[in-house]
């Protein structure tokens, strides 16, 4: 596998991350019909600074299966869509009531709650919509359609935040919080790979790689979020610390303690990087963003 250095992974991150946000940009000038408040808490949200981790793993899964990632950008849009609706969602008075998001207030909190709930649907929506529309032949968009959908729901996204929402104040152990986040983080990372690997046309051996690549990428993640939440820096995360403890939330850093936990992530990132090798030699972007999530302060 060709390695990268830091420095060029992160020029290639950013110079992914500003087509990313270029696409984006296209992707809300929504036509009559949607009413400027609504547009507003849309645009807000989804257009904030973000490290945009999801749709960078679906343009390097596109380019290390080898197609141009151009093709792939309606999918990291979908897949950004989908996660800024579940960001604002999750923010909500009903669910974990945060009023700073990415830097700035929540939606809910900038534009009330009624506002928010809607411009989450809306953002929904405009995933599958997007996706639809951006991905050929149309027998290829159904199969990106049916995978994120999946993904976002019951039985993964949508149920994951369920469990997590009942886990607070439990005793549950190792095995739930890793089900929880198997469907609540991971998820979303999985088919992010999934839907490059598609467009990319990879076969099955491809696919199985970039899966075992997005499980311990998926743990790992959280893990480091767990982390930051009890010790990181509230100005450069963008949101408030210690939310985890204060509601009596399952974490890693609760149940395994701080040094634990980064072992496991560093475990999890190393077998990860190793799943890669079935893909050949141009894994080295997929590599670095998988040490980056360790190293992360965001
Ligand atoms: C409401 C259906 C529904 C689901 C909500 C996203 C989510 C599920 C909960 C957010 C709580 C949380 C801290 C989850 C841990 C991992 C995570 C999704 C972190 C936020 O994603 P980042 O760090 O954020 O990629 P940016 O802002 O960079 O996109």
């Amino acid at each position: 596998m060709a390695q990268i250095s830091t420095s060029l992974f992160h020029r290639y991150a950013d110079q992914l991350r500003l087509e990313v946000d270029s696409a984006l940009g296209r992707s809300v000038e929504l036509g009559d019909g949607c009413p400027t408040r609504l547009l507003d808490a849309i645009r807000h949200s989804l257009l904030a600074p973000a490290k945009r981790l999801r749709p960078l793993l679906v343009l390097m899964a596109a380019e290390a299966c080898g197609c141009d990632r151009e093709r792939a950008m309606p999918a990291a849009c979908a897949v950004e869509l989908v996660h800024t609706y579940s960001l604002v969602h999750d923010d909500l008075p009903a669910m974990d009531d945060d009023d700073m998001r990415r830097g700035r207030p929540s939606c809910h909190a900038m534009f009330g709650e009624a506002t928010a709930i809607l411009a989450g649907d809306a953002l929904l929506a405009l995933a599958f919509e997007h996706l639809a529309a951006g991905i050929e032949p149309t027998s290829l968009a159904a199969r990106c359609c049916q995978r994120l959908a999946q993904a976002a729901g019951a039985t993964a996204l949508v149920g994951g935040q369920m469990d997590d929402l009942n886990s607070t104040n439990s005793s549950a152990g190792i095995s739930t919080l890793e089900s929880i986040h198997h469907r609540k983080t991971g998820a979303l990372i999985r088919v992010s790979l999934q839907l490059g690997g598609l467009i990319a046309g990879a076969d099955t051996e491809q696919m199985s790689a970039l899966d075992a690549y997005g499980n311990g990428l998926g743990i790992a993640f959280q893990i480091t979020d767990d982390l930051l939440d009890t010790g990181g820096d509230p100005a450069v995360l963008g949101k408030p610390v210690g939310r985890d403890q204060d509601r009596g939330k399952l974490t890693y850093p609760g149940l395994l303690g701080d040094e634990t936990s980064r072992q496991r992530a560093e475990e999890l990132i190393d077998q990860a990087c190793a799943e890669l090798v079935p893909l050949g030699e141009n894994t080295g972007g997929l590599e670095a963003l998988a040490r980056y999530v360790l190293e992360r302060n965001r």
